[in-house]
């Protein structure tokens, strides 16, 4: 999944990418790497990122999921609000990412009366305070617990268990040990019985373990990448597209012990 930030303000990228041509270029580019889905966002949800307004991230994100859509891709659209949900699905979107699960009000129906996929993450707390020495007694038990228990009201909201993917939300309301503990035990997450998507690329737990800033994290964040998937992830979300795909082209070739098909 490559990432596609329509935003001014994103962590690793913002601003590049801020006006819908800018974006939909970004994105062509991402699928002609190898990406299989382009995930648009257009609200920053790094740590401290303020809200944005309705009218303003449709008008970031519409055109971008519906020139995509019309390409032919798989897009996903990374929003937490309802409404921008049910807009992304008409332009085309096949995919919601939210990274509040479906916990705004409305946003369980808006998914549940379409047929799309769906991301379900974890966060503690909300981005403009998430990293405010977040604590757990147990970090994997109550992730996994959380993301189950989203399921399964996705599910009697009528939404098909084959349609939901769970995912971690590395750095959203996690210390770095939090973080390293989730991604050593992806297996037991993997075991719930859902497709699990990880996102680690350029994040901070990153820049902590290898002294880097955001710009110099694209090998962390390629060995981060085939670490998740190694663990048990079916989707890592990217910014280094090509790369990864490099990488994970390796690995799976050696995974399986002979040359692919
Ligand atoms: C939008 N966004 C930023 N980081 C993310 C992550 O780790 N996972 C998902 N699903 N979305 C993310």
């Amino acid at each position: 999944m490559g990432i596609v930030n329509v935003t001014p303000d994103s962590f690793a990228d913002g601003g590049r990418h801020a006006d819908p041509a800018a974006a939909i270029a970004h994105a062509r580019a991402l699928r002609a790497d190898g990406a299989d889905i382009v995930d648009v966002g257009g609200e920053s949800t790094r740590p401290g990122a303020p809200p944005v307004a309705e009218r303003d991230e449709l008008a970031r994100v519409l055109p971008v999921v519906a020139a995509l859509a019309a390409d032919g891709a798989i897009v996903s659209v990374d929003t937490m609000k309802p409404g921008v949900m049910r807009a992304a699905i008409a332009a085309g979107a096949t995919m919601v990412n939210d990274v509040r699960a479906l916990t705004a009000p409305g946003a369980l129906e808006a998914v549940a009366d379409s047929g799309v996929a769906l991301c379900l993450m974890h966060m503690r707390g909300a981005p403009r305070t998430m990293q405010d020495a977040p604590e757990y007694a147990d970090v994997v038990a109550e992730v996994r617990a959380f993301l189950v228990a989203r399921a399964a009201a996705c599910e009697a909201a009528g939404i098909a268990r084959e349609r939901i993917l769970l995912d971690p939300g590395f750095g959203f309301g996690k210390s770095l040990g939090h973080n390293l503990a989730l991604l050593h035990a992806l297996p037991s997450l993997a075991a719930a019985g859902y497709p699990v998507l990880a996102g680690l690329s350029r994040k901070s737990m990153l820049g902590a373990l290898t002294g880097r800033p955001v710009g110099e994290r694209m090998v962390a964040s390629v060995a981060a990448a085939l670490a998740a998937v190694a663990r048990g992830a079916a989707i890592v979300r990217v910014h280094d597209v090509r790369e990864t795909v490099d990488a994970l082209k390796v690995w799976a070739a050696v995974d399986a012990g002979r040359a692919p098909a």
